[in-house]
């Protein structure tokens, strides 16, 4: 597989950034190999200039958007999955927090191996999450966050729920780069997923499958 891919997303190429996925999927490329070895570790690289100070906010932002149209090319392939649905996932990015690529890609993959998903967005509030677990009735609540900042957002969620009586309703689950297993068991929740694979083997296991 070409590293040119890498290149074109850590250097916000869109257009080639599509067409590139476009022909790893043509040459045969596994869609999840794609995004293990290529995508997400160009997300690594995009971070650690903006760190630096080598990157400011508009190349992360031109970054995001080529991800985004590879990930475009990819998501038929890895939605389709199973006929039957094995349970439904409310999930969200919590309350101050934009990162949505993450957990767009737990959503396809979760997708792809048959739940339903309901994708509630970004900078999603405690009062929203509770709306929508009421609304949907979820086997599982799935709540993102990539800054620091808005990993304390995590654990007002679940609070918020045990408050709302909901907690023993849903099962909670967390991810986003920051997070660590070690806080989601401070924080009460049921597990956490490292990656997209991650999080479709908890949630697979927490609805007995
Ligand atoms: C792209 C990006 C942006 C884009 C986001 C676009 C979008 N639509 O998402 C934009 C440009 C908008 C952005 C903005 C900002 N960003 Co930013 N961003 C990034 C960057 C480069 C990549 C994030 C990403 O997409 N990674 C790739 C995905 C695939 O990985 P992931 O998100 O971790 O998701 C995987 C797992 O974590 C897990 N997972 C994720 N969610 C969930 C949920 C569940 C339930 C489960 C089980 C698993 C799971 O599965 C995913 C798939 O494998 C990161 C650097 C990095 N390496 O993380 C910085 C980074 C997160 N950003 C950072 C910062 C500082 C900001 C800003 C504050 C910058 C500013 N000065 O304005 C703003 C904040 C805006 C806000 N209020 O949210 C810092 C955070 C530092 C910190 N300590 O908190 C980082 C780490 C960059 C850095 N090195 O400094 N950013």
């Amino acid at each position: 597989m070409s590293s040119i891919l890498n290149e074109a997303i850590v250097s916000g190429d869109w257009d080639s950034a599509a067409e590139l996925t476009r022909q790893a999927v043509e040459s045969g490329a596994d869609p999840r190999k794609i995004i293990d070895e290529e995508l997400r570790p160009a997300m690594v690289v995009v971070g650690e200039r903006f760190s630096s100070g080598q990157y400011f906010l508009p190349d992360m932002l031109m970054a995001a958007r080529a991800m985004n149209n590879a990930l475009d090319v990819l998501q038929p392939l890895l939605a389709g999955g199973e006929s039957t649905r094995i349970g439904k996932v409310v999930i969200g990015t919590v309350r101050g927090d934009v990162h949505d690529i993450g957990k767009n890609m737990v959503c396809m993959l979760l997708k792809g191996t048959g739940f339903d998903v309901v994708d509630v967005g970004t900078d999603v509030s405690e009062e929203r999450f509770i709306e929508e677990v009421r609304k949907h009735n979820p086997d599982i609540l799935g709540l993102s966050a990539l800054l620091t900042t808005t990993m304390p957002l995590l654990g007002s969620t679940i609070k918020a729920l045990n408050e709302a009586g909901l907690r023993s309703a849903v099962k909670v689950v967390v991810g986003g780069a920051p997070v660590s297993q070690q806080f989601a068991d401070l924080i009460g929740a049921d597990g956490y997923g490292d990656d997209a694979g991650g999080a479709v083997s908890l949630c697979r296991r927490l609805v007995g499958r």
